[in-house]
């Protein structure tokens, strides 16, 4: 099994499409014709490399040890007419969530705008000639005319493109799991999904992101598990903020609170609660807007309710909507579950509204220019 610790969600590469092959200068040999006529073949074009969004890459791992990427040259086109075979393209398969930048004298830029790729592969199987091959040259038979009869030249062929970029993973997900380390977030993962992320009784266990598809009747949606958050997170405390990009592309989050720190620890979920915020906050505003179902985890520990009773006053004086779960005694999911699916299809739905209302009205004022 491959170790799910090789998680990687930036790299950096080299693509050097194909040059063109040569267009070449050959005369017919026939026998008792001195000089025969040009027959001289194109060169063949050079191979692209393509990028391919594919659901079953899940890490841009492999370009760890494979930076650079090079699609072949076209083959020098031949006698009697012969082109050359053009370059093979070079495909290379990226997870779902990819952005791809062309790294320029900026390079050191560090915060990466999505605005700013020069492309977002989102859908399986989508794909991007990030360098296209070179065209063959022409052979000397082009050049033939009723003037010229024995053209002596040709053309080489061009050169192919060299790019420097740089992949950047934001997964892909409907909803993300945020909390606190050890509150249950992989544990209720793996309840809801064939989804196998490492659960133990101390913080930290996951450190890096899993994906889990969660299906019920003909509904299905993509739950995103991350290593926990704490304060400062956005900071780079704990596991850092390094991991909150891969919720920024969900459209809703669960936030789970956990009863067992808070009986056990004393801690106060409420300001848990707002320690989580904050760090969603400062590393991206938006991240407070989006649509959040707000979860008490561990409710099986739960054998005296006068236990969650402040808790429950205190979140209900916030106006905080919450629902007690059990990832373990399977409490509470099947609630949760369908509120989520109906908050997914929701925001879809939205969406699509958003993107058919801003189609017509590209109609009405023109498209905008393509970049
Ligand atoms: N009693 C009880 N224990 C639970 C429940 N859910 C999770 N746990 C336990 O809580 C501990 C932490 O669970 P995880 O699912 O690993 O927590 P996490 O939020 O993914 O933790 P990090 O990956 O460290 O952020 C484990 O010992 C789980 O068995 C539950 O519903 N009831
Ligand atoms: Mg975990």
């Amino acid at each position: 099994m491959k170790n799910a610790n090789l998680f990687v969600d930036e790299a950096e590469i080299e693509v050097h499409s194909g040059t063109g092959g040569n267009g070449v200068v050959r005369f017919r040999r026939e026998k008792f014709v001195s000089s025969g006529g040009p027959n001289g073949g194109d060169g063949g074009r050079g191979g692209d490399v393509i990028l391919v969004a594919d659901t079953n890459i899940g890490t841009l791992l492999d370009f760890k040890s494979a930076r650079t990427i090079k699609a072949p040259s076209g083959a020098h086109g031949g006698s009697s007419n012969r082109k050359g075979a053009s370059g093979e393209h070079i495909e290379i398969r990226v997870p779902i969530g990819t952005l791809v930048f062309e790294v320029g004298d900026t390079a050191d830029v560090v915060e990466l705008e999505e605005s700013t790729a020069i492309v977002d592969l989102v859908e399986d199987g989508q794909r991007v000639v990030v360098a296209r091959g070179g065209e063959g040259g022409l052979g000397n038979a082009r050049f033939k005319t009723s003037t010229r009869q024995a053209p002596d030249f040709a053309k080489p062929g061009k050169p192919g493109q060299s790019r420097q970029l740089r992949l950047s993973l934001k997964l892909m997900a409907d909803v993300g799991l945020v909390g606190f380390p050890n509150a249950g977030k992989s544990t209720l993962l793996r309840r809801i999904s064939a989804a196998r992320p490492r659960v133990a009784n101390y913080p930290f266990t996951t450190l890096v992101p899993s994906l889990g598809v969660v299906e019920r009747d003909d509904r299905r949606i993509v739950v995103a598990d991350i290593p926990g958050l704490i304060e400062g997170a956005s900071d780079g405390a704990g596991l850092g903020h390094q991991f909150l990009r891969h919720v920024e592309r969900t459209r809703v989050l669960i936030h789970l609170l956990d009863l067992e720190a808070m009986i056990v620890e004393g801690r106060d979920l409420l300001a848990d609660y707002d320690a989580i915020r904050r760090e969603l906050g400062r590393y991206r505003p938006e991240l407070l807007t989006r649509r959040e179902i707000v979860v008490l985890s561990k409710g099986d520990l739960i054998h005296d309710e006068s236990v969650v009773a402040d808790l429950e006053a205190s979140l209900a004086a916030r106006e905080i909507t919450v629902r007690r779960i059990s990832a373990a005694a399977s409490l509470g999911l099947d609630t949760l579950l369908l509120e989520t699916f109906d908050a997914v299809y929701d925001a879809r739905q939205e969406e699509e509204k958003r993107a058919s209302e801003e189609a017509r009205h590209h109609e009405r004022v023109g498209r905008p220019g393509k970049i």
